[in-house]
């Protein structure tokens, strides 16, 4: 009998237990998982993927019961992971083993162990594929968890974390196998070219790849990032082109959305990515039928000729954080360097090359007055006056775990991106914020010890403390822009890309 392996990516909760909205990719890290076990152990195991993304709880726990699993591999973002919680409360009464993984689960593992008697292991580690391979392994030959790398587990009484090492792309990276989710491709697509089928010349068929990771502003990284490891980690360049051949020729998806957090931060990576693109592939790039989507900082778009060097590789999207157009809110951003003139150079000269613009801003960052929005604002309204944008999105501000934001919301006596509490405090007396100790002590009461963290009441209090605007005016001022953006023909969303 081969181990039945589920992995489940966890759904956002709304109100419909829906989390569709915009459900235009798949979670490829569950089916990279998949793959690397198939390819390890054949025969051994029967691996099944299901995204909550593009259905919703119920389903997915309808699918872990239909299924009868040895083990449930559950994805749980911060704002995912009350519906990761229910999945693996039903994995675990259907009698599988459970382990949870991705960035909430990496954030907490002890207290999740510590609070979670559903949960048996963690993967704590932003690349789960050699940990989730070791962990299959060591269920299937009955040996003892505790030469998994990267994984969390009890022991007795005891919460055990093995060592972590940081895994290479360039030693590994399956490509995930879409046939895995091949009845489902269709709906991704669908809603994709609902949002941005306008885009481009011919029928999209799009897919996320990850070939790299890192950004180069990690080292003092903004202050709302709340990815897990920033450190520039490049797999093979041929591995990128590898995947993009398979897909297209397999699957016919002829959009690729690199998911790499800053495209600009290796030049080297980049310059090899061109030189490795294989003939064919260059000849259907230039004719336009396979096309690729980035995320960039606008600073390193205007450096080393990376905008020609995009165009090359058949970039016709981008997506930027623009984040503010006024000077005090970019600097609170952390923004390094970025400027509203940075801003503006990086969209003209996308749009000289050709390639459309993703921008996104947010409302509400440390310190925001309702003069600094109005300037935002302002500036939103003078690029949609001078440049092309596709699409715009404007979000309020939500302090995440793992993030700047974090140390100043909860973490302050132990930061881990200021160097300590009274950075934070000049910080934030620059931005004439003030918190009493009572308060500071209130705020831990609130956040410090939790696993399960309420996205809303985060946002909320943000605001009232860090902030000289209400969540109302936020939100407001949020629609004034929706309306702002609609005007022009531009499409507007929150967290639409
Ligand atoms: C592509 C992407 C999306 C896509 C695809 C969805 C998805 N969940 O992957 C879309 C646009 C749909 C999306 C939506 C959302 N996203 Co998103 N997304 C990303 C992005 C840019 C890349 C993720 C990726 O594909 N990486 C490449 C793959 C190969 O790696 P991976 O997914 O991390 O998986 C690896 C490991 O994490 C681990 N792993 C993952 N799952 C599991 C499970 C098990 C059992 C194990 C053992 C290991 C394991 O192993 C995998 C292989 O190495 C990241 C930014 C980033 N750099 O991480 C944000 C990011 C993950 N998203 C984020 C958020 C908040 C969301 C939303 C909640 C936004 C919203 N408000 O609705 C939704 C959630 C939708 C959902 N139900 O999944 C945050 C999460 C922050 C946090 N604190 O949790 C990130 C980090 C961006 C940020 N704001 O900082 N997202
Ligand atoms: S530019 Fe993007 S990936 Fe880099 S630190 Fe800022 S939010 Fe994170």
């Amino acid at each position: 009998m081969p181990l039945k392996v589920l992995l489940a990516n966890a759904p956002n909760p709304t109100a419909n237990g829906n989390a569709s909205n915009y459900a235009c990719y798949p979670h490829i890290g569950v089916i990279q998982l998949a793959t690397a076990i198939r390819d390890a152990f054949g025969d051994q195991v029967e691996a099944r993927v299901v995204d909550g993304g593009i259905s919703n709880t119920v389903e997915v726990q309808k699918i872990v019961q239909e299924f009868g699993p040895d083990l449930v591999g559950v994805s749980a973002l911060t704002p995912t992971y009350s519906e990761a919680l229910k999945i693996a409360d039903t994995a675990k009464q259907a009698g599988a083993m459970v382990v949870l993984g991705d960035d909430h689960a990496g954030f907490f593992p002890e207290r999740i162990l510590a609070n979670r008697p559903s949960i048996d292991y963690i993967v704590a580690n932003d690349m789960g594929e050699t940990p989730f391979v070791e962990l299959v392994g060591a269920l299937l030959s009955g040996t003892p968890v505790t030469d998994v790398s990267s994984l969390v587990h009890r022991q007795g009484e005891m919460i055990v974390s093995n060592p972590a090492p940081r895994y290479a792309l360039a030693a590994r990276n399956t490509i995930p196998d879409l046939a895995f989710i091949r009845d489902e491709l269709d709906a991704y697509a669908r809603n994709y070219r609902e949002q941005f089928g306008h885009l481009h010349d011919r029928t999209v068929i799009p897919i996320t790849v990850n070939n790299a990771r890192g950004c180069e502003n990690g080292y003092k990284r903004c202050t709302y990032c709340s990815i897990a490891d920033l450190t520039v980690n490049t797999g093979e360049p041929s591995g990128f082109w590898k995947a993009v051949d398979i897909y297209n020729r397999e699957f016919g998806i002829n959009l690729f959305f690199e998911v790499y957090d800053s495209f600009t931060a290796s030049p080297r990576y980049v310059d090899a990515l061109i030189d490795a693109t294989p003939p064919h592939l260059r000849r259907r790039i230039d004719n336009g039928e396979l096309e690729v989507m980035v995320y960039a900082r606008a600073l390193g778009l205007t450096k080393r000729n990376n905008v020609d060097k995009c165009r090359r590789l058949g970039v016709t999207r981008v997506n930027i954080g623009l984040d503010a157009a006024d000077p005090e809110m970019l600097e609170a951003q952390r923004k390094n360097k970025t400027t509203a003139a940075t801003n503006l150079e990086a969209i003209r000269l996308l749009n000289k090359a050709g390639i459309s613009v993703h921008a996104s801003y947010i409302a509400g960052a440390a310190g925001e007055r309702p003069q600094t929005l109005d300037r935002t604002i302002e500036g939103i309204r003078q690029m949609l006056g001078e440049v092309e944008l596709s699409s715009v999105e404007f979000s309020r501000f939500i302090p995440l775990p793992n993030s700047p934001a974090w140390d100043i919301l909860v973490d302050y006596e132990k930061p881990s991106f200021f160097k300590s509490s009274a950075e934070i405090d000049t910080y934030l007396a620059d931005l004439d914020i003030t918190v009493t100790p009572e308060k500071r002590a209130e705020l831990y009461e609130r956040f410090g010890e939790q696993d399960l963290l309420d996205i809303d009441e985060l946002a909320a209090v943000w605001a009232e403390h860090f902030t000289h605007i209400t969540e109302d005016h936020a939100l407001q001022r949020i629609a004034d822009v929706d309306q702002l953006v609609m005007a022009h023909n531009v499409r507007t969303g929150n967290n639409v890309g």
